[in-house]
C-alpha cells in the first residue's frame, strides 16, 4: 500500500485537514481508498476531495495499492478501517471481490460512499458516483464514426472483467458498433491494466488486421499503452483512436496525433459530491443513492479551448 503525500493540485497547495474558516462539521475523519496509486484520474479526484475536506473541516488519509487489483485493495481498505475514520470514499476494483471487504467496514459503523466503480449490490453505500460509463463507451464509438466514415474494422483495448466502470465502457463501445453494419467489431481484449501489455496487444491485432481503422481503449492506462502500439507499428493518424480519461499523457498523445480523442470524466467532481455525500451521512442528513457526473470529448480542435483545458486532468 502506498500512502501518498500531497496531490500536485493545480492552484491549491493545501491539503485536507486544514481548519482554515472555522471547522463545520464537528472534524470527522475521511478517508480516500483509491482504485490504484499513481494513476492522474485518483489523483485529481483526490484534489477534488481534499478541496471540500478542507471547506469541511474534515481530515482526508489517501491511501491506494500499487495495482488494480482486489487483492491489493482489500488489505489496503482493511487498514484503512482499522484506523477509525467516520466514512470511506472507494473506487472498488471489483465489482464482486470488493463486496465483503466493504461491507466489513460497513459492518463498524463507518459510512461508505463509491466514488467512480462500484459494486452488484452497491446499498451498501449512502452513495454512489460516477460518469456514465455506457454512454461514454457509446459516444467513443460515435467519435470513431466520424472519424471513419467508411467504416471497417474496430477494436476494443480494456482492463480487466468485473471493474463496473470499464465494463460498461466496453459495451457501451461494443454495442454500437455491432449496431452499425459499415463496421465489424473485433471485440475487446484486456490489458491488465498495464501500458505495456496495451501496447502489444494493439501490435498485435494490427499485424493480424492492419487494416483496423479504429481502437478504442477504455481507460488512461490502456489508452497509454495503446498510442506507444500505433507510434511502434508507425500508424501514428492512419488508425482512429480513442481513448478514455485526460491525463498529460494523453493529451500529448492528442497534440501530437497518435490519438485523435478524449472523453474526459470529472474525477475532481465526483470527489468535490463523494465528500458532501459522505458528510450528510455523517449528519444524519439524507442522500441521494446515485449521481452521474459529465463528461466532455476532447479532439484537437477543442484542446486548447476554456472547455478543453478545464476538462484536462490535473496531475
Ligand atoms: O478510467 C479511470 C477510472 O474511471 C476507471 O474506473 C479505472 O481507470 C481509471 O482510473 C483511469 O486509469
Amino acid at each position: 500500500a502506498v500512502a501518498l503525500g500531497a496531490a500536485a493540485c493545480g492552484s491549491d497547495s493545501d491539503s485536507g485537514g486544514s481548519t482554515a474558516g472555522g471547522a463545520k462539521s464537528g472534524n470527522y475523519k475521511l478517508a480516500f481508498v483509491q482504485g490504484v496509486a499513481g494513476d492522474a484520474f485518483y489523483i485529481t479526484m483526490e484534489c477534488g476531495i481534499k478541496d471540500e475536506a478542507a471547506k469541511e473541516g474534515a481530515t482526508v488519509s489517501v491511501q491506494g495499492a500499487q495495482k488494480f487489483d482486489p487483492t491489493l485493495q482489500t488489505p489496503v481498505l482493511q487498514s484503512v478501517i482499522a484506523s477509525k475514520p467516520d466514512a470511506i470514499l472507494i473506487a472498488p476494483t471489483d465489482v464482486s471481490a470488493m463486496q465483503q471487504p466493504i461491507a466489513q467496514a460497513k459492518a463498524q459503523g463507518i459510512k461508505i460512499v463509491l466514488v467512480d466503480t462500484t459494486l452488484n449490490d452497491p446499498s451498501v453505500a449512502v452513495s454512489a458516483i460516477s460518469s456514465d460509463n455506457s454512454a461514454g463507451g457509446k459516444a467513443a464509438f460515435e467519435a470513431i464514426q466520424k472519424l471513419a466514415p467508411n467504416g471497417g474494422k474496430v477494436l476494443g483495448v480494456g482492463v480487466q472483467p468485473g471493474i463496473s466502470t470499464t465494463d460498461a465502457r466496453d459495451k457501451g463501445f461494443g454495442d454500437a458498433a455491432k449496431a452499425d453494419p459499415k463496421f465489424t467489431y473485433l471485440g475487446v481484449q484486456y490489458s491488465q491494466n498495464d501500458p505495456a501489455k496495451a501496447a502489444s496487444i494493439v501490435s498485435a491485432a494490427l499485424q493480424k488486421d492492419p487494416d483496423i481503422v479504429g481502437i478504442f481503449a477504455s481507460n488512461l492506462f490502456s489508452a497509454q499503452g495503446s498510442a506507444t502500439g500505433i507510434r511502434q507499428a508507425g500508424k501514428q493518424g492512419k488508425v482512429n483512436v480513442v481513448g478514455f480519461d485526460a491525463g498529460p499523457e494523453q493529451i500529448k498523445a492528442l497534440q501530437d496525433g497518435t490519438v485523435q480523442a478524449l472523453i474526459a470524466q470529472q474525477p475532481g467532481d465526483i470527489g468535490v459530491q463523494g465528500v458532501q455525500q459522505a458528510i450528510k451521512a455523517l449528519k444524519g442528513e439524507p442522500n441521494e443513492a446515485n449521481i452521474q457526473t459529465g463528461s466532455t470529448i476532447i479532439t484537437k480542435d477543442n484542446l486548447s479551448s476554456a472547455e478543453g483545458q478545464a476538462a484536462a486532468y490535473k496531475a
